[in-house]
């Protein structure tokens, strides 16, 4: 199977005739299968062409990169390195196999499960789509996910439009995660892992090829909320030029637990596109993207509010030059969100609009200076501006609700520039270190509020109101790692970092003490309810990690890798009840209730996580009559406490996969287990619910033919019923009689999804 891209596996059909258009492509990329099928067939094909994957960041490899002469004849976006190959990430990285992404379209649609690949991590139940990505403990923002270079900052209470959600899984083409000690020229203002998320990577061809064309069109279907849609990619490209669309539409409804029990309020729909067209002359490459999401309705079982308008457009540029002197990288965006909450009948019945209208922008600038054959300094400086309105208009009629519109959010500003210096020396075969420096500088403001009527919310906002609330946050990061390789079989990195997070706009600004507004704030999927709080500090991370590999040789038939990790963060931007007299009317236990939903201000809290990652993989047979079979396994574990002894929210229990994967010819076959343990350990301000353990079997097969693939799945073979670990509390199916009719009861977590028989069918030429 030939590659282009370090995105999917797609088969290169080298068109005889000179040009195919872009149109045309964009055009049959829109028609059905068949359809694009009768337009392929007019063209004559000849035997596919292989071609290799681009590479981002050919100087990054160390001084040997650096130093190669680079010419126009012989561009260096088409002509890695054989150093520079996806099994050895830069330092402090890891990086996702190329096709992870189309393999996850099968089972789900959110590509926030794909972090659940990578070593320590896991995902926030929230909604169909939206899950929030967590890497050893670090969940929702206090990860960084950069989509295609742009930061893409929350704009909801609820975080229901997390980065991750702005792209479908198969359009994922290459994510890679830099953990809590990554180097600080990959970002700043986070203090758990950075994530880089390229949907489609420049790929060009040689010169001789001329006008290449691949289209790859996918529908495909789940049995378990009967979810269907379709997944598209088309790229066009010469030696100079690729133009690539990709994109997806997919819709589902409500899924069932194992038990046969519908989970309410899981269903959604959303389509994402992007075109994105790159250009590269004499070492320089250019990208232009515009990218464009909507989402008319999506379902959260974990909130008190649905999805009911989403809308996500983008543009971003970005560039590549290599010099004499090195390589510079340029890129900057914008972005903005439109957003709108509601109730979805018939689980939802209500009347309650609430409005966000998010904007980002930004640029980096990064230099990378081969001073000498054995030295890289990499400086660079960044601009990122988040803009965000939050308003809640009245309701006709509703003496709660009006009558004024409610202001959550008024021209909430959050702006940082952030500058860098690192230095990564190559100090001899064995030896690799990177050292670096950063200082972001946070401005945050925002303006004054007002509630839906004077009576309910007038002290609060008038406190508000009165108060000083321009924030100035001055971050100081700093980074150190250490790789050393002392033979064929063993690799080990050391890593030590120091990273600042400032709070986000709804962590500082959410200013309603009222138990509805309170109940409308919050990422936490828990029920609880929350208020902002002016004096928050930025938390500041202190990261110590250790990584320990050894493989084969040729690395291609075992590795092994434990990752131990600590960090202690000052000033963690947890949780303590509210004990201010409008909480306690709410809730007069709300001080000491040990069970219930409660109302949580947001405080500093000095924290500690540990853990610990391991990674396996292990070739038992590879032989022309059994093709080639392989074991792969991952375990995670992390325990997360504040040093006042409370334990912190939503931490993945002890968990492990295993795997064993089958490759013959055209097929693809794989076995999964998913071993989760009991979650016991929970945060006590929350009144988390605790979860017990599950195991899960999910069974693959995939069969490849010259133009067309089939996947066949069946996730949770045994149709197992089990609870989330990290889904919060379910709000939906479980009712209490209250003063307003009825209310979530508490005490019930949102059960996992029962058997699904998937299918996928995908047509490449
Ligand atoms: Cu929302």
């Amino acid at each position: 199977m030939s590659r282009l891209s370090a995105g999917l596996h797609r088969t290169l059909t080298l068109a005889t005739t000179a040009l195919v258009s872009p149109a045309l492509i964009a055009t049959a990329s829109l028609f059905p299968p068949l359809a694009t099928a009768a337009i392929a067939q007019s063209i004559p094909t000849l035997p596919p062409v292989t071609v290799d994957a681009p590479r981002s960041r050919p100087v990054n490899r160390g001084p040997h990169a650096a130093t190669a002469p680079v010419t126009a004849a012989k561009p260096v976006a088409i002509a890695p390195s054989a150093k520079d190959d996806p099994a050895a990430p830069p330092i402090g990285a890891t990086t996702l196999p190329p096709q992870a992404g189309f393999d996850r379209g099968l089972s789900s649609s959110d590509s926030a499960g794909l972090v659940t690949d990578l070593p320590g991590g896991a995902a926030w139940g929230a909604g169909g789509v939206s899950s929030l990505p967590a890497i050893n403990g670090f969940g929702a923002d206090r990860l960084q996910v950069a989509i295609n270079s742009m930061l893409i900052s929350p704009a909801c209470p609820n975080q229901m439009n997390p980065p991750l959600s702005f792209v479908n899984p198969a359009m994922v083409a290459n994510m890679r995660a830099y953990l809590g000690v990554g180097p600080v020229s990959v970002g700043g203002d986070y203090v758990g892992s950075r994530i880089d998320v390229t949907t489609a990577p420049p790929a060009f061809v040689s010169e001789a090829a001329g006008w290449v064309t691949s289209t790859q069109l996918s529908s495909f279907f789940r049995s378990n909320g009967n979810a269907y849609g379709v997944d598209a990619s088309a790229t066009v490209a010469n030696r100079d030029t690729s133009v690539t669309y990709t994109g997806g539409w997919v819709r589902s409804g409500d899924y069932k637990a194992g038990n046969g029990s519908v989970v309410r309020s899981t269903l959604y729909e959303t389509q994402n596109h992007a075109i994105s067209v790159s250009k590269q002359t004499f070492g320089n490459v250019f990208t232009v993207e515009v990218a464009g999401q909507f989402i008319p309705y999506q379902g959260y079982v974990n909130q008190y509010m649905d999805m009911v308008y989403n809308r996500g457009l983008s543009a971003n540029g970005r560039y590549e030059g290599i010099f004499d002197w090195g390589k510079l990288e340029a890129s900057a965006f914008v972005h903005q969100t439109r957003h709108t909450m509601g109730f979805i009948a018939p689980d939802k019945v209500s009347d309650m609009p609430m409005d966000t209208k998010g904007f980002d922008t930004g640029y980096l600038i990064k230099a990378t200076l081969a001073v000498s054959g054995q030295d890289l300094v990499r400086v660079g400086n960044e601009l990122a501006v988040n803009r965000l309105d939050d308003w809640w208009s009245p309701v006709a009629g509703s003496m709660m609700m009006g009558p004024n519109t409610f202001i959550n959010i008024n021209d909430g500003r959050r702006d940082r520039v952030g500058t860098f210096a690192e230095w990564e020396r190559r100090w001899d075969r064995q030896w690799t270190s990177i050292v670096g420096l950063r200082n972001d500088v946070v401005w945050m403001n925002t303006g004054n509020v007002q509630g839906y009527n004077a009576m309910s919310y007038g002290a609060d906002a008038a406190a508000f109101n009165a108060a000083d609330r321009a924030r100035t946050d001055l971050h100081v990061d700093g980074s150190a790692l250490l790789r050393y390789e002392p033979n064929q079989i063993s690799q080990y990195e050391f890593g030590l970092a120091r990273k600042t997070r400032s709070p986000n706009l709804y962590e500082r600004y959410a200013w309603s003490t009222s138990a509805m507004a309170m109940q409308m704030i919050g990422w936490f999927g828990d029920g609880n309810g929350y208020v902002g709080n002016l004096d928050l500090k930025p938390e500041k991370a202190h990261t110590v990690s250790f990584t320990a590999g050894w493989h084969d040789p040729a690395q291609s038939l075992w590795d092994v890798k434990v990752t131990p990790y600590a960090s202690y963060v000052q000033d963690y931007i947890d949780v303590d009840r509210c004990g201010t007299a409008t909480c306690l009317a709410s809730n007069p236990a709300n001080l000491t209730a040990k069970t219930g939903f409660v109302y949580l201000r947001f405080a500093n809290h000095d924290a500690t996580l540990v853990g610990v990652n391991v990674e396996g993989r292990l070739t038992v047979w590879d032989d022309i009559t059994y093709g080639h079979g392989e074991l792969r396994g991952t375990l995670g574990y992390v325990r997360g406490q504040r040093t006042d002894g409370v334990d912190l929210f939503h931490m993945m229990p002890i968990n492990a996969k295993l795997a064993l994967e089958h490759h013959f010819g055209g097929w693809t076959n794989s076995v999964e287990l998913q071993l989760v343990g009991a979650k016991d350990q929970v945060s006590q301000v929350h009144n988390e619910l605790t979860t017990p353990s599950y195991a899960l079997v999910n069974l693959r097969s995939g069969y490849q033919w010259q133009h067309v693939r089939l996947d066949l799945g069946i996730d949770n073979l045994f149709n197992q019923t089990y609870t989330l670990p990290l889904g919060g509390a379910d709000l939906v199916d479980y009712k209490v009689v209250s003063m307003m009719g009825s209310s979530a009861a508490y005490g019930f977590g949102v059960f996992g999804s029962g058997r699904s028989l998937n299918a996928r069918l995908s047509v490449r030429f």
